[in-house]
């Protein structure tokens, strides 16, 4: 989609540090870490947010979720670690491309908002 800064991560336009790619995800670190280990888990395929999943595309979620146990074992979140989604403007979205925040490397904090 034009002018999504994540589908233009996805098609190398802008550069990102990439941890995991395959034919339907791609994982790379977030710009502004917010854990000692924050990276950005996302469909090549333009999916808005999370409102937008249906049954004609939550295999990619499903897929998703099926790689970050791998995704993590590789950046070494032994120990655990938070998945998070935002979405919509309550849910403080700033990427209109649903993206699942992966975050470690640390004791996360208790609360969640
Ligand atoms: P959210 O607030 O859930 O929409 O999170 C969007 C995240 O995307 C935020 O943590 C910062 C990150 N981000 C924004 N632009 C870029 C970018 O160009 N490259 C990378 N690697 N991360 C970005």
């Amino acid at each position: 989609m034009d002018n999504c800064i994540f589908c233009k991560i996805v098609d190398g336009s802008i550069p990102s540090k990439k941890v995991y790619e395959d034919e339907m995800i791609v994982a790379f670190y977030d710009l502004e870490p917010q854990a000692p280990v924050h990276v950005l888990v996302v469909p090549k395929q333009h999916i808005s947010c999370a409102d937008e999943i249906d049954e004609s595309n939550s295999s990619v979620v499903a897929h998703i979720f099926t790689k970050i146990p791998q995704i993590a074992k590789t950046l070494g979140l032994e120990n655990g670690y938070r998945i998070v989604n935002n979405c919509g403007s309550d849910g403080c979205q700033s990427v209109k491309h649903i993206h699942f925040h992966l975050l470690g490397g640390t004791q996360l904090n208790g609360r969640m908002a």
